[in-house]
């Protein structure tokens, strides 16, 4: 194992990384020591679509590169271009088979069929169902919800015209995307046409293949993660700030712990229900437990977190080392970003590794499959296993003592009414912040950790290099456990890290500098937040015209992937860290970093370096105040009678 150091910036990971070596478990870090990455697949120049490949392509002089070919004569550009959009059909249809589940439940909720499921949230029902272009007035929430459902179902098969939430971008942004050709028709749609417009002999213009995956990527960012965002709202109610602790040290030695990783918050929302049965509490003493201790586990973590304060156990590489505190009753998995490496970690202690998706499933180990039907049923029976599980400890314990408290769950709607109040919500005092100087930008630094790369330490580096350039910070997924694991998550943060004018409006309204806005999915709120910022005025009438950039710096999965290229298409400057996956070809770069710009006004970039990163989305941020013509602080003046009779 390398220097340990490299291996994280978070001590409570540190700790237990050395655990696991000194008592021989394999985890992430090992595997990653032993294997290299493959040199030509690192830069996407592989071809394996047929069987008469594999056909490697590695990168050569330029006239040399030319004269390569594939076996059926197809260019570097091509299989670059190819395997760039199948990782964003991957992506895209791991959101929204995300988002089908969701809506599936919500239309059993909506029916009275989900067992503990509800509807929390009738406001933003009513104004979920209006988008729709659904009649409300006067009707039973309970009809609205079916038909709310119904409608959005189709979403995904739609066939043709546009999918329903388009319209909720800037018209600008709409009119760019009309001219080429990329609004989405159904989301499925678009995810099939990858896989045949990339198929053996089909699609061989990498350009016209990166459209496909631009509509595809659109498709997740304004199809299915809005949908999941909107529906779990609903369902679960809008997260308003709440505070809530994060990192392995919330893990208690003295109860019965239960962690639920994975995407869906759907049986963690019922776990979350069925912790406070009497029953299973007496049950949890009977066995010698304090108490049940639930935890979440990457996305998962977020929304249990935002919406009830439940304690966050970490990040994508914190999984295999929650079970080797030690302390660990039962973990569940339901999919996305779960680690097979964690059936062989479970096995060397009394951890019950639960897979609960019927998508899903790890070889040889329990499933206990969740339906919404009889969803709290579920959910009470995973936690009896876990309480009986109690006594069969059989390793010393170990739990870092390492936490942090955490303000998050800032949704669009909470920012709104943070920045405006009750009767007047809006977005005005940040635009006019913005236009005053004393915030210069916003940046949505967002994604995964990637072993590759220190964990935590790219993104904690960059955030800490925006807000220290007045570059208020909105962040969700595993970027937003590093924050706040590192304490960047509570209003303090201000005074600590940020410039004085970012500092200024953080204090006036009480929010820390960074703004955790939930999972994964809800990078889509991101989308709405930017484009409630042009529809507030002042700032430009595209999101492409707002000073703001956005990022992933640990990226490693095709959900990110997806993500940055619909943030690029929807008009956003998007840096990359860890590896840039289309190092094979410079065309299919040079046209993702720079004609992109022309066609999109939003673009690629790639830097590894945090702190370079950071300051390329600052001069980006500067490039767009100069153009809106406030790049030069000025504070907002009151007209007078003569001041205004000037104007003519
Ligand atoms: Ni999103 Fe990356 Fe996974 Fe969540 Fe974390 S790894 S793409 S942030 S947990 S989905």
């Amino acid at each position: 194992m390398e220097d340990k150091d490299r291996i994280s910036v978070d001590p409570a990971t540190v700790e237990l990384v050395e655990k696991a070596q000194k008592e021989g478990i394999k985890t992430v870090f090992d595997r990653a020591y032993e294997i290299k990455p493959c040199p030509i697949g690192i830069e996407e120049s592989c071809c394996k679509i047929c069987a008469m490949g594999p056909c490697r392509l590695p990168r050569l002089k330029e006239k040399q590169q030319r004269e390569m070919a594939g076996v059926c004569g197809a260019t570097i550009e091509t299989i670059v271009a190819r395997n760039f959009a199948r990782k964003i059909a991957a992506g895209v249809a791991a959101h929204s088979d995300h988002a089908r589940e969701v809506a599936e439940t919500f239309l059993k909720t909506a029916r009275g069929e989900a067992q503990g499921f509800s509807i929390k949230d009738e406001m933003k029902l009513i104004s979920v169902a209006l988008d729709f272009g659904i009649h409300v007035e006067g009707r039973d929430i309970k009809d609205i919800a079916i038909e709310l459902a119904e409608k959005v179902l189709k979403e995904f098969g739609k066939q043709k015209g546009k999918l329903t939430y388009i319209k909720k971008a800037p018209f600008k942004r709409q009119e760019i995307w009309e001219k080429y050709g990329v609004i989405p028709r159904g989301i499925d749609r678009e995810v099939v046409e990858i896989m045949h417009r990339t198929h053996m002999g089909v699609d061989q213009d990498y350009k016209h293949i990166l459209l496909q995956a631009t509509r595809c990527a659109l498709a997740d960012g304004w199809g299915g993660s809005m949908i999941s965002t909107d529906l779990q709202d609903i369902m679960f109610g809008t997260p308003v700030p709440v505070i809530g602790n994060i990192n392995l040290g919330v893990l208690k030695e003295d109860e019965v712990n239960v962690i639920v990783h994975g995407h869906e918050p759907l049986l963690p929302e019922l776990l979350v229900v069925a912790t406070k049965d009497p029953e299973l509490k007496d049950l949890a003493k009977k066995v010698g437990a304090k108490g049940i201790n639930l935890a979440g586990m990457c996305c998962s973590a977020n929304e249990v977190l935002m919406r009830h304060g439940i304690p966050c156990a970490g990040n994508f590489l914190q999984q295999e080392l929650a079970i080797i505190t030690g302390a660990v009753e039962v973990m569940t998995v339901d999919v996305q970003c779960e680690m097979q490496g964690l059936k062989g970690v479970a096995e060397c202690f009394h951890t019950r590794l639960i897979t609960t998706s019927d998508r899903a499933k790890i070889e040889g180990v329990t499933h206990i499959e969740f339906h919404p039907e009889h969803g709290l049923d579920t959910a009470k029976k995973i936690l009896k296993l876990a309480i009986e599980n109690f006594p069969n400890r059989r390793h010393n314990i170990y739990i870092p003592a390492h936490t942090h408290e955490t303000v998050v769950g800032f949704s669009h709607e909470t920012i709104n009414y943070l920045l405006g109040g009750l009767f007047r919500a809006s977005y005005r005092p940040l635009n006019d912040n913005i236009i005053n100087g004393r915030i210069r930008g916003i940046a949505g630094v967002v994604g995964c950790n990637n072993v590759r790369t220190t964990h935590d330490a790219g993104h904690l580096t960059m955030i800490k290099e925006l807000i220290k350039h007045d570059v208020l910070v909105l962040t969700t997924g595993c970027a937003a456990m590093a924050c706040g694991k590192a304490g960047l998550l509570i209003p303090e943060a201000a005074r600590k890290y940020t410039g004085s004018g970012l500092a200024e409006v953080c204090e006036a309204v009480g929010i820390p500098p960074v703004l955790h806005m939930g999972a994964c999915v809800d990078n889509s709120r991101i989308l709405i937040a930017a484009s409630a910022m042009v529809k507030e005025g002042g700032l430009g009438d595209d999101i492409s015209d707002l000073p703001a950039a956005g990022a992933a710096p640990e990226w490693m999965s095709e959900k990110a992937l997806a993500i940055g290229h619909y943030f690029v298409a929807s008009g956003i400057y998007t840096v990359f860290g860890t590896t840039w996956p289309a190092l094979g070809s410079e065309k299919v770069t040079e046209h993702l970093f720079k004609e992109y710009e022309e066609m999109f006004k939003g673009m690629w970039a790639f830097e590894p370096d945090p702190i370079k990163a950071a300051q390329l989305m600052v001069s980006h941020i500067d490039k767009k105040r100069k153009a809106l013509g406030i790049d030069k602080a000025r504070e907002r003046i009151l007209f007078d009678m003569d001041m205004r009779r000037s104007l003519g």
